[in-house]
């Protein structure tokens, strides 16, 4: 069986895009692939969080796993820095990388401001080195499929690049210590179905984010009915009627965000949902998307309101998930020490 790795940043309260375009699609392939799932804390860091939400946002995420029906005796749940080998493979893959191939990355452009990096004195070096870190969380379990969204194709093609670039500078040692041929594989994205990109409720050419500045843009998993109730409400749409059929859509990115979201979370096909919705209004439609956005979100967050309470039990799961992930990073980063040549 294949292995995937996947992760998500503690750095904000979780929302319906990291519900549908991650936690929901990573349930099933627990059944069909051994399977990491990772709070990526360290991750988290390249941008400042205040250490008691990263704290409480790392037991949320964990708990969000669980809660949508990942199940901590199949899945490996745990956060990232108490597996210190992230960090040690991290820093051997900066040493890999090339200054070069960072300074491409459009998400670090992004947030730096291009390619002069206007904000170059403002963003920290973490971020920058960020995909490497993200290299090494992937290959310290030599893991070859990962669930990952558009957003972070360029750092998986990243991934495949620094694993090549390594199997390749240290081929020598690699074959002297009897390995036969590569020794990190060149991991793929895995495609589970079509992945729905949820926008800001505000603005459909955004996505939906966990650092909006804008709380009413967002549908956090945690809110209750009526805050939920009341962001529909209140989201951005144009005033004509939804279409009948999906093409309709075209070119009004506010509509087509909120009859993605009723076709996801009831997993039914965008014709299907305008079949039944086409030629109503808002007035129809959002009380409807409401309902169905608690009917699903609502359970989860019980759950993960439960399980967050006690955290002891958290810190068990989360300390079990670490011994199990590093009974394999264990032997991966001793090779790679050996390859190296740092002496033990
Ligand atoms: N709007 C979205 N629609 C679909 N999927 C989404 N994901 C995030 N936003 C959407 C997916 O959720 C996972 C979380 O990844 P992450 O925690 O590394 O952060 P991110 O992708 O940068 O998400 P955020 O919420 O926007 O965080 P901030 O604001 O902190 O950067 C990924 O699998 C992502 O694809």
């Amino acid at each position: 069986t294949q292995r995937v790795f996947s992760g998500i940043k503690p750095s904000g309260d979780l929302h319906l895009g990291n519900y549908l375009g991650a936690i929901r699609r990573f349930v099933p392939l627990q059944d069909t692939h051994e399977t990491l799932y990772c709070v990526v804390d360290m991750h988290a860091i390249t941008v400042w969080q205040d250490p008691v939400d990263l704290k409480r946002w790392t037991y949320e995420i964990a708990a969000a796993y669980i809660a949508a029906g990942l199940d901590p005796r199949k899945s490996i749940i745990f956060n990232q820095s108490q597996v210190v080998e992230h960090a040690e493979l991290g820093w051997i893959f900066n040493c890999v990388a090339r200054v070069g191939w960072m300074s491409r990355m459009t998400q670090f452009k992004d947030k730096a401001g291009g390619e002069g990096g206007e904000n170059s004195e403002q963003v920290s070096l973490g971020l920058y080195a960020y995909p490497s870190l993200m290299a090494a969380d992937i290959l310290l379990y030599k893991a070859t499929a990962v669930p990952v969204g558009d957003d972070q194709k360029q750092h998986l093609e990243l991934t495949r690049d620094i694993a090549k670039k390594f199997n390749h500078d240290y081929k020598k040692q690699i074959k002297a210590l009897g390995g036969k041929g590569d020794f990190f594989p060149v991991p793929e994205t895995l495609a589970t179905g079509p992945a729905m990109r949820v926008k800001s409720l505000k603005d459909g050419s955004k996505k939906m984010s966990k650092s909006d500045a804008s709380d009413m843009s967002t549908i956090y998993m945690m809110d209750d009915a009526d805050l939920i109730a009341k962001k529909i409400k209140r989201a951005t749409t144009d005033a004509d009627a939804l279409p009948s059929e999906a093409a309709g859509l075209a070119g009004r990115a506010e509509a087509e965000n909120l009859v993605g979201i009723y076709a996801s979370l009831s997993n039914r096909s965008v014709d299907d949902v305008l079949g039944e919705f086409g030629g109503q209004g808002w007035g129809v439609f959002k009380p409807a998307l409401a309902d169905l956005s608690v009917a699903v979100l609502a359970p989860i967050a019980d759950e993960m309101k439960r399980l967050v309470s006690d955290r002891g039990e958290m810190d068990n799961i989360l300390r079990d998930g670490a011994a199990r992930a590093r009974t394999i990073a264990e032997p991966v980063m001793a090779g790679v020490r050996d390859i190296v040549g740092f002496v033990r």
